[in-house]
């Protein structure tokens, strides 16, 4: 390097390293707990994440990214983070109802048609809404990532129509909206932690569950499950949440990290995982699913079954919650 340009390489870093002193950040260790395994979509943004935040705080902030359910269930984790003992984690809105009823917004059958409706909706003024409800209840609520359409893969024969699910055994979330989702279609529906899932299905304690592509994938439910119905019958989205008792303690430079850092790993996760999703399927069937499409008639039986859950969802998350969900979507929808 010339004495010019080691003099400039210098004073940038000075700069740099000015700005970092300006700002009012202090060491911290942040436990991020998530459910998937390392190598899955999830896994993948909580590492982006963990790099914004490490680069953006010049190394004082470290953030251990805790995966495959080490620290536990979504619920047992949510309650980590309510009493402080971890500091952040990533799970699904449907698990958190137990604490925001309004999250049972997001679970609404056959909600929205694409993602492109989701991300409005959700990173609009009434996700906020629901997303804001959580500080109540000691958590903050950071940002929204696709966990995405959910599938329903079983063990026990091809669902290509309603009654073929009569008996079926099926793992749904713990949920009262996906266990009367289930109930309303005739299925066995059985809630159960994530964590707990692949070993049901490997022991056949359940026939079935329902997920997105990336997470049949991901978590090998492949290895002990043949058949799967494309069913899209709902979106369900992730959310990024953080202890509050932690993050009331934090500066406003510390806080403004992490979110900015959270933002840019929404945009990375909901990209990986369309792209994941685009090719899951054919990569499912690779490895020997037997893929069944429903008809047209079917799908409409099955949103016309699924909508008789929907008055109990309205009453439960406020039927002004509701109705201001749907003028959002018929805003997107009209463009
Ligand atoms: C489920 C969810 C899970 C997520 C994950 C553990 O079926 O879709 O995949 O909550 O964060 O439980």
């Amino acid at each position: 390097m010339k004495l010019k340009q080691l003099v400039a390489a210098l004073g940038i870093a000075l700069v740099a390293a000015g700005a970092a002193c300006a700002q009012d950040i202090k060491p911290r260790l942040i436990r991020f707990g998530y459910g998937l395994v390392e190598d899955s979509n999830q896994g993948r943004a909580v590492r982006l994440f963990a790099q914004e935040v490490e680069k953006a705080s010049g190394g004082k902030m470290k953030v251990r990214a805790i995966g495959a359910a080490a620290l536990g269930s979504d619920i047992q984790m949510q309650q980590a983070l309510i009493g402080g003992a971890q500091e952040m984690m990533v799970g699904s809105t449907a698990t958190l109802v137990g604490i925001t009823k309004e999250m049972a917004i997001w679970d609404t059958p056959f909600l929205f048609n694409n993602a492109e409706e989701a991300d409005a909706v959700l990173d609009g003024p009434v996700g906020q809404k629901v997303m804001d409800k959580l500080q109540d209840k000691g958590l903050v609520g950071l940002v929204y990532w696709e966990n995405g359409f959910r599938n329903l893969t079983n063990n026990k024969q091809p669902i290509a129509k309603l009654e073929d699910l009569n008996g079926v055994k099926l793992r749904v979330m713990q949920n009262n909206v996906f266990l009367d989702s289930f109930k309303a279609l005739g299925a066995n529906a059985v809630p159960l932690p994530f964590s707990e899932l692949f070993t049901a299905l490997e022991t056949r304690a359940v026939d079935g569950q329902e997920n997105p592509y990336n997470t049949i994938l991901s978590s090998k439910f492949y290895e002990v499950q043949k058949y799967l119905t494309v069913t899209n019958h709902v979106y369900s989205p992730w959310i990024v949440t953080v202890s509050k008792k932690w993050w009331d303690g934090l500066s406003k430079d510390e806080q403004k990290i992490l979110l900015d850092a959270a933002k840019k790993s929404r945009d990375f996760e909901r990209k990986d995982t369309r792209e994941e999703a685009a090719r899951a399927l054919a990569e499912l069937k690779a490895k020997g699913m037997q893929v069944t499409e429903l008809s047209a008639a079917e799908v409409d039986r099955m949103r016309t079954r699924l909508s008789q859950v929907n008055a109990s969802i309205a009453a439960s998350v406020g039927q002004d919650l509701w109705n201001e969900v749907q003028a959002e979507i018929r805003k997107v929808r009209a463009g």
